[in-house]
């Protein structure tokens, strides 16, 4: 998913149907014209797609695939050290390539018999409900593009390594879908913006960057750890906090950098009880209360 911050690239649409990402100052990518020209046609790709086709093919270049073989070698090892169990589950029954970028339409078809998840193309920032309340229809909005070259490491913009090696892998566990769907279904559920800000804010807390008590340490489980060589391997130094509805719905964050505070559980049972249990029957009303207690 899209959000805004020190990398926003806004999408603007133009007359004849493409559309233009407009990379802001400090972006890797903004000198390098030949990235921006990817940027350009594959947000024009997913601007096109309409509900029932499948994702846009794209023609990834051998740097694009370079890229994401880097960032795969490079994740290969530190999965199995930093990983929660439940996520290398999904990573071994998914089975990604690990030397070219797969293209989201056969991911989806992959997806259809473990959870019957489906991505669907997404040209930029995807309005919070929409992007939510997809998930409750087991609908995951993706972007297409690749991270810069210059950047492996980390990426405050999600991109196609984000969205598929981070996010994807959970796709393929119910363990995790079950969570995606009943976080969409709070999306739609909940009437006011307080709300819905409360839910994506536990949502970032855990899905996106949620980590877990094993026996042999702490693991991630959040998406946006999983994708990144560089924040994998600093998580635990980071302030880590028991997991807590009214901390996680009421703390700020900053996408631009490695997040510094974290929200553990004490297993990932208690991310299903709790997290699941509170998107579950969660209402303006009970929203508010915990927004008190906070
Ligand atoms: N920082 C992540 C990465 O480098 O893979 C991408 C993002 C996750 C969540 C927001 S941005
Ligand atoms: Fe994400």
């Amino acid at each position: 998913m899209f959000e805004e911050g020190q990398y926003f690239a806004p999408v603007v649409k133009k007359g004849d149907g493409s559309v233009s990402v407009e990379l802001g100052e400090g972006h890797p990518g903004l000198d390098d014209p030949v990235y921006r020209e990817r940027r350009d046609r594959i947000a024009t790709a997913a601007a096109q797609w309409q509900p029932g086709d499948p994702a846009p093919l794209i023609d990834y270049t051998d740097e694009e695939h370079e890229v994401w073989r880097v960032v795969c070698a490079d994740l290969h090892a530190k999965h199995r050290t930093y990983a929660c169990r439940e996520y290398l589950d999904g990573k071994e029954a998914f089975g990604l390539p690990e030397d070219h970028v797969p293209q989201l339409h056969e991911l989806s078809e992959a997806l259809a018999p473990l959870t019957g998840f489906a991505y669907q193309p997404a040209a930029g920032l995807v309005p919070l409900r929409d992007f939510y309340g997809a998930l409750a229809d087991k609908r995951f909005w993706a972007t297409q593009y690749v991270r810069h070259h210059s950047v492996p490491l980390y990426t405050p913009e999600p991109d196609v390594l984000h969205e598929v090696v981070g996010h994807g892998n959970t796709l393929a566990d119910r363990r995790f879908t079950d969570l995606y769907e009943a976080a969409g279904a709070a999306a739609r559920r909940v009437e006011s913006d307080e709300a819905l800000e409360f839910v994506s804010k536990v949502f970032w807390f855990t899905l996106e960057f949620g980590v877990v008590h094993e026996t042999d340490g702490l693991k991630a489980y959040g998406a946006g750890i999983l994708s990144s060589p560089g924040e994998i391997e600093e998580f635990r130094q980071m302030t880590i906090r028991p997991l807590d509805l009214a901390d996680m719905g009421t703390t700020d964050y900053d996408i631009t950098h490695y997040q510094e505070v974290l929200f553990a559980a004490s297993s990932f049972g208690q991310v299903q009880d709790v997290v699941g249990g509170f998107w579950d029957t969660c209402t303006d009303d009970s929203i508010a209360a915990l927004r008190l207690a906070a």
